[in-house]
């Protein structure tokens, strides 16, 4: 769902500054978290769209939501605007870096020689959730867009994990409910729990967990065949009920990861003539569920 700003709300946030975040380990202090929610909700319907997002990605048959920021991109400098992101993104969950040597907020560019496939590549980039592979995975993963690809590619894809698993046959459900999938290496990463390997896809034991799945699996992990097949199977569903959207500058797109998975669809040929600094940027930056919380937790 995409939710607008009013502009009433955009005169008013461009007004408040706010200050320098602190971390806590690699998650957003909670004094910061304080702060920003003090400033924020002094500005006239900021909490009625935070609750707006809150239920866009919690509520019965949500799962992701569009902010559109584009706006306020506009009128604030980078850093003012990543703290206003990082303030919206505080009212959904606690952000956080699982990788130590990045900052909070990760940069994706476009690397011409790195695996099409992969995060920053150029390719098709298949459902999957980040960081398939710990016992515990974001809650959340939130991607801000900075700069199209200039040529027209890299549209956004989303797919209801749930609903795809539920048009599988019931000897396919048993299959991915089996721990016969892994998927990457895990080294060095905060926040995020163990490596899980090998994993089940499906957790039977929890109707509203995490749909364990990556379609990279597929080509990148060595799978029994009939595990493979199932999987296949899964990633089929995936893309038959997919809804993809281009982001536009500024559009903060946030997933919950419980109920939907992501991808992207390739960039335009021709990225070797863009240069570096004119190609496709997105940031992204994960968010843990509050302990409180019992809708995502
Ligand atoms: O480039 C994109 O739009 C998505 C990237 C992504 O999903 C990732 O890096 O994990
Ligand atoms: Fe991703």
């Amino acid at each position: 769902m995409v939710i607008d700003i009013p502009s009433e709300l955009e005169v008013d946030l461009i007004d408040r500054p706010l200050p320098p975040w602190e971390l806590d380990g690699s998650f957003l202090a909670q004094s910061s978290m304080e702060e920003y929610r003090t400033e924020l909700t002094a500005t006239p319907r900021f909490e009625e769209i935070a609750a707006t997002l809150r239920h866009a990605l919690t509520g019965e048959g949500g799962g992701y939501a569009v902010l559109r920021l584009g706006n306020l991109a506009k009128a604030l400098s980078g850093v003012r605007f990543r703290r206003l992101v990082t303030g919206f993104a505080a009212e959904v969950a606690v952000p956080f870096s699982p990788f130590p040597r990045w900052p909070l907020w990760k940069d994706i560019g476009v690397k011409v020689d790195k695996d099409p496939g992969k995060s920053s590549g150029i390719g098709y980039n298949a459902f999957h959730m980040d960081l398939v592979n710990g016992t515990r995975p974001p809650d959340y993963t939130t991607l801000l867009c900075v700069r199209l690809d200039p040529l027209g590619g890299g549209t956004s894809i989303l797919s209801d994990a749930h609903a795809a698993v539920a048009r599988l046959s019931e000897d396919s459900r048993a299959l991915l409910a089996e721990s016969a999938y892994h998927y990457g290496t895990f080294f060095d990463l905060f926040g995020v729990g163990e490596e899980y390997k090998p994993f089940p896809i499906l957790d039977g034991s929890d109707p509203g967990g995490f749909v364990r799945f990556t379609a990279k699996m597929l080509e990148r992990s060595e799978l029994s065949q009939a595990h493979a097949d199932a999987a296949r199977e899964l990633a089929e569903e995936l893309v038959r009920g997919q809804v993809s959207f281009m982001l536009q500058p500024g559009d903060y797109l946030i997933v919950n990861q419980r109920r939907f998975l992501h991808g992207r669809e390739a960039l335009h040929s021709g990225q070797d003539t863009v240069p570096v600094a004119e190609r496709r940027l997105l940031l992204q930056l994960f968010l843990r569920a509050k302990a409180s919380d019992g809708s995502a937790a």
